[in-house]
């Protein structure tokens, strides 16, 4: 039994999570490029969990949270919560890594910011897993985003 143990937390050592920098983004200005109440912007982070261990992993979470780390903006203050998003995977087998993408819908009283100042966004991420129905399991991660001058 002991020995078992030993296996699962080493196993378990060998899970990461990553964000690829920098995002993507799309950003509509709705045909009116002085009037920001009705622009999206959409940032779109490609991430990738990896399973290195040699026991599956199930009921994967993977979070993704931003906050304003600094800014040049007079509306955007640091701290300030910007938006997130999660995706669940139902199973990640021994030595395979799943990729895809998240996307978070900054608000629009936000967006002006993006575009006339310089704003260096934290991002953080939460990784939630448990091996083989076992020991749960969670990581968190930290990585900056830069945006000046949008678009
Ligand atoms: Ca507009």
């Amino acid at each position: 039994m002991a020995s078992f143990f030993m296996v699962v937390l080493f196993s378990a050592t060998q899970i990461g999570g990553s964000v690829d920098e920098p995002p993507g983004y799309v950003y509509n200005d709705n045909g009116t490029p002085f009037i920001f109440d009705d622009d999206t912007l959409d940032i779109i982070y490609n991430f990738t969990v990896d399973n290195g261990g040699f026991l599956p992993i199930q009921d994967i979470k993977f979070k993704l949270d931003l906050y304003v780390n600094d800014t040049t903006s007079i509306i955007l203050e640091p701290g300030l919560h910007l938006g997130t998003a999660q995706k669940q995977i139902p199973t990640l087998e021994p030595g395979t890594t799943y990729s895809s993408t998240l996307t978070i819908e900054m608000d629009p009283l936000y967006i002006p910011s993006f575009i006339l100042s310089t704003t260096s966004i934290l991002i953080l991420i939460y990784v939630e897993t448990t091996v083989t129905n076992l020991l749960p399991v969670a990581i968190n991660i930290s990585t900056y985003t830069v945006f000046s001058g949008l678009p």
